[in-house]
Parts: structure tokens; sequence; C-alpha cells
């Protein structure tokens, strides 16, 4: 008898410990957020009660260890949990003057257009450019706004690499003034004219430890941020001002080695009161990896004197 109530005992508490493992295994895993394509580079804009996704769509084949991008995908949401796609809004082939690479970019709303900068490779100038794509409406369809690179290689001669002119991030001031910034070893920036489409004043160069690439502009607060991709394989860095003009005081990492991906491209936003860290990883798997990467979203948080507190990458993202 004995022996039977202390199987019994045992047999209950096994019960209830497996419960309580079900219900931890439970939670819902929200990293990576897109699932449906293997995405890189993202690009966040909040405009009026959403967020839009731009992000450059990986499709190198397995065995093919390079960026093989040739579109870029939108994806909305009103709760940075669920996630709708959106008809393909622009590629790489809507630049007459472009012949491949669907890198980085950014989309920017001014006057209810919105401005999508982004990389390709130019045709006939040797390396990679910045382009302009125009539309009416955050989801698209996007068309060339200018017929010809807003930024070529030959434009920029602080390094001989050719791949240096990649990655625009753009920024409206308070009083209206845009800029420009971008780079691959040498972070660039200029003015943009109120039109958005031309240079207003020269390019300039700004001097932070180990830039990589993907630069990012975000203001909090009173401070401007300028995260970028730090050493290769890329840590996510960031340097804080008083100023979009510098001079920028650098701040530390941000965000450690996404692992499984040599680059990690980091886009930053406050939204309906949080503040988040988007980001691509190798996660999605059997295949994912540095060329088929998956975008993945998880908070940002600052400290009281500005400065922001490291990112924690999780697989539960968003809840
Ligand atoms: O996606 C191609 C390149 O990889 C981007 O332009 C860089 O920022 C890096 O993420």
């Amino acid at each position: 008898m004995k022996n039977l109530i202390t199987n019994l005992s045992f047999l209950v508490l096994l019960v209830s410990c497996t419960t309580a493992v079900a219900q931890t295994d439970s939670a819902k895993l929200n990293n990576p957020i897109i699932t449906d394509n293997y995405t890189g580079d993202p690009a966040a804009l909040v405009y009026k009660d959403k967020v839009y996704l731009y992000a450059g769509h990986d499709v190198a084949p397995n065995d093919f260890n390079f960026y093989k991008m040739e579109e870029w995908l939108v994806y909305s949401s009103s709760d940075m949990k669920n996630w709708q796609s959106h008809p393909v809004p622009l590629k790489v082939t809507d630049f007459k003057w472009a012949s491949n690479d669907a890198w980085a970019s950014q989309v920017i709303e001014r006057n209810g257009k919105f401005y999508w900068y982004v990389t390709v490779s130019h045709a006939t100038i040797p390396g990679k450019s910045i382009g302009i794509a125009v539309s009416d409406s955050p989801t698209g369809p996007f068309k060339d706004a200018l017929g010809k690179a807003l930024i070529t290689n030959d434009m920029t001669k602080h390094t001989n690499i050719s791949w240096d002119d990649i990655d625009p991030t753009v920024y409206i001031d308070e009083d209206g003034q845009a800029y420009l910034f971008w780079g691959n070893t040498v972070c660039h920036y200029a003015k943009l004219k109120e039109n958005m489409l031309e240079l207003d004043g020269p390019i300039q160069t700004i001097s932070l430890p180990n830039f990589t690439e993907a630069p990012w502009i975000h203001k909090h607060k009173n401070w401007y941020y300028l995260s970028y991709a730090y050493q290769f394989p890329e840590k996510i860095a960031y340097a804080m001002s008083k100023s979009i003009n510098g001079p920028w005081e650098y701040k530390g990492i941000l965000n450690e080695l996404a692992g499984n991906s040599n680059t990690n491209h980091q886009s930053i936003i406050d939204f309906k009161g949080q503040s988040y860290f988007i980001y691509h990883n190798g996660a999605t798997q059997p295949n994912g990896g540095s060329f088929r990467r998956s975008v993945c979203v998880d908070k940002l948080f600052y400290n009281k004197d500005g400065t922001m507190k490291r990112v924690v990458m999780t697989s539960e993202g968003i809840q």
C-alpha cells in the first residue's frame, strides 16, 4: 500500500512537471518576423499608424556564397508582431541605368511622397551607386525618380574600393534640411535639396572607429544617433551627437555578432511608445546564413543619459 502511494505521488509530480515544461515550450517564437522569403538589410518607416518594413530579397542558391538580390520587398504591421506582405514594389530592372544588386536601401516620406534610396551596381560607371525611386504610397509601386544615379563611385575618392557608395540612410531634420549618409569603409554624408533628388552641398566624411557600412541615423529625445556596422563579421556600434552635423562621440557596441550571418544591418525606430531594433541574421533553416538572411525585431532601451542599452537578440522577439 505504501509503495502504491509513493508511486502515485511520483506520477502526479511527473505529470505536473510535464505540464510546466509544456507551458514554457509553448511560448511563441516570433523571430524571424519574415519567413515567406529570405530578407536582408531591413529599413523601417513609421507612417501614420503603421510600420513599413523594406528589405532586400535574398535569392542566392544554397551553393552560392555571395549576395544575389534582384528586388526589394515591403511588409507592413500595426503591432510589430503580425506582418502583412505586399506585391513586389521595386526591382533593379526599374532602374534602366543599373545592372544588378538590390543592396541596402531606405524609404523616407516628404510631403506625401515616398522616396526610396537604394544601392545598385551601375551598368556603365564601374562600382556601386545610389539611385532614388518615388511613389505616392508607402507600398508602391515605385518608379525611378531621376533616370540616373544620384551617387556614383567616381564621385567619392576617399577610398579606391568600388563598393564604398552603398547603404544609404536619409534623415530630415526639424528645420526641414534633409541629409543623405552612406558608405562602406568610409562614412559619407551630404545635404539634400528639398526636392530630395539633388545634393545640396559637398560630400563630407565622418571618422568613426571600425566603420564598415550600414549607417542609420535616428533621433530620440534630444540626441542624434549614428549607428553602423562595425568590423567584419559585423557587430553594430554607435555614436551620439547633439547636432546632425556632429561632432559625433563614439559610444560603443550596440549589438553583438549575429553569429550565423556576417552582416547584421540595423534599423532603429520608435513606434507607439516603444523603441525597436530591427536587424537580420541567418536564422531561417535549413539554408539560412550570410547570403540567405532573415529580418528580426527586438526591443531597444535607453539609459537615462541617452546612451542605448546593448540589444538582447531573442527568438521570442515581440510578444
Ligand atoms: O545586402 C548586401 C549588403 O550586405 C548590404 O548593402 C550591406 O549593408 C550588407 O548587409
